[in-house]
């Protein structure tokens, strides 16, 4: 190989690339066009092999031409797959979006039909195949809890300002304001931390959906009765970036990269430092409207770094070990995966809802 004539077959390399990366139309294309233009056995990665074969002015010459060629390309890769991403991530979603528009009479259906899990269930599970995708295990824990449960063994004593944030239903049981329908899937984090720690199983990584309860009156963000998936992860060496981290991953594999989703410094008592995760709306795709009260973001979770005090309720050495958690609205991400503007038609029963999923 001599100096001479370099640029140009470098340049015409680029250029092919560039025409193999704009003609790609789908995701299986540009994985494919990937591999042919910068893959192990790509004309690139041959150019740059052959380079022990040329003198060492050459080489260094040579070197810096293909690598500024692998920027180019890797770059021209990038911005054509995040393109794809959004055209196929919009028309999942335009697929996916609620039809609400009257029946057409006539049409009544008279032969009863074949059930199906609801929207809910269904959005429950495919919450769960994201996080086992990402190593998680999955966990319950009992509707019915007591106050230490929901509330004490997460640093919120009795009387703490912090209750204000959830409106509970109370058994009617002695000693009163004892016992609970929980308001969060939080307590499950408590008697997951209790057992592993007990029986010596730690580390955790675990998520936990259910339904819990709260006396917020039902709007279009709000039900009485809804579910949440909890995420706890207990491990050595953990930090926000491991939570920031997961987040991302979460937010991309269920929404798309097309949705974007942002972290803002919160209040929880039972995680510091703490954040609210929050994703642009995607009735309105952020210009505003009446489901995200006007501000284009909707609220799906609380998350942060476990406190201290919930370690030391549940006899945890946080010398060694160090965690996060998060709690995630499930009716929420399913009115944003299939843009629900209001999320009470999730328990109306209305066929013609019902029958869309
Ligand atoms: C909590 O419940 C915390 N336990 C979350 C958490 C877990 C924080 C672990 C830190 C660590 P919050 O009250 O903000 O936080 O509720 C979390 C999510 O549940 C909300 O963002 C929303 O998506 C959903 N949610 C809350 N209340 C309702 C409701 N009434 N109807 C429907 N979804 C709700």
């Amino acid at each position: 190989m001599t100096g001479r004539g370099a640029e140009p077959d470098v340049e015409l390399l680029v250029e092919s690339a560039r025409d193999a990366i704009e003609a790609a139309e789908t995701s299986d294309d540009i994985r494919a066009v990937a591999t042919a233009v910068s893959g192990k056995r790509s004309p690139l990665a041959l150019a740059h092999r052959s380079l022990g074969a040329c003198s060492p002015e050459e080489r260094k010459q040579r070197g810096q031409l293909l690598n500024q060629a692998r920027s180019e390309i890797e770059g021209l890769l990038e911005r054509r797959r995040a393109q794809i991403e959004a055209v196929e991530s919009r028309a999942a979603m335009e697929a996916d979006r609620a039809d609400l528009s009257e029946l057409v009479p006539g049409t009544v259906v008279t032969a009863p039909g074949r059930g199906h899990l609801s929207l809910v269930t269904r959005t429950r599970d495919a919450l769960e195949d994201v996080f086992v995708g990402m190593g998680f295990e999955v966990a319950e824990g009992p509707e019915i809890e007591t106050d230490w449960y929901n509330f004490g063994a997460l640093n919120i004593p009795p009387a703490h300002p912090a209750r204000g944030m959830w409106d509970t239903f109370y058994l009617d049981l002695d000693p009163p304001e004892s016992t609970l329908l929980r308001t969060h899937t939080s307590p499950v984090q408590i008697r997951l931390m209790e057992g592993a720690q007990a029986a010596g199983r730690l580390p955790i990584h675990a998520v936990m959906p259910g339904r819990c309860y709260r006396r917020d009156t039902p709007d279009a963000r709000h039900l009485a009765v809804f579910h949440q998936v909890e995420g706890l992860v207990v491990d050595e060496g953990i930090t926000f970036a491991d939570l920031a981290g997961t987040i991302e991953v979460f937010t991309a594999a269920y929404f798309g990269a097309d949705i974007h989703a942002r972290l803002r410094p919160a209040y929880f008592p039972f995680t510091e430092p703490s954040a609210e995760f929050e994703i642009t709306c995607t009735i309105c795709r952020g210009a505003g409207c009446r489901t995200c009260s006007q501000t284009g973001w909707i609220e799906l979770g609380g998350c942060g770094m476990v406190d201290p005090a919930v370690f030391a309720a549940v006899g945890i050495d946080t010398e060694r070990w160090s965690g996060f958690a998060f709690g995630f609205g499930i009716d929420r991400c399913a009115q944003m995966r299939h843009q629900i503007a209001d999320m009470r038609v999730l328990t109306e029963n209305d066929i013609r809802f019902i029958r869309q999923f």
